[in-house]
């Protein structure tokens, strides 16, 4: 039991070392999505510039985890996986 708690801890502590380097990632991608000019309505393009800015900014707070929550709706509106 001890042992599957540890490893439960560690499993988080390495998601959390993952995240912080994986919003620039999902960031790129997100540029990438709308440079390739998307078919998106006005209301979605908005959504998307909005979430993309917020997920920088908690990607620069060190809100990791938040930010990659944040900028996984704006992949979803975009479509991406
Ligand atoms: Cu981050």
């Amino acid at each position: 039991m001890k042992r599957l708690l540890l490893a439960a801890a560690l499993t988080m502590a390495m998601a959390g070392t993952a995240a912080a380097s994986q919003c620039p990632k999902i960031m790129a991608e997100i540029d990438a999505a709308l440079a390739a000019s998307p078919t998106l309505t006005a209301e979605q393009m908005a959504e998307v510039t909005k979430l993309r800015a917020e997920g920088e900014a908690q990607h620069a707070g060190g809100q990791h985890a938040e930010s990659v929550a944040t900028l996984a709706k704006a992949k979803a509106i975009l479509g991406l996986k």
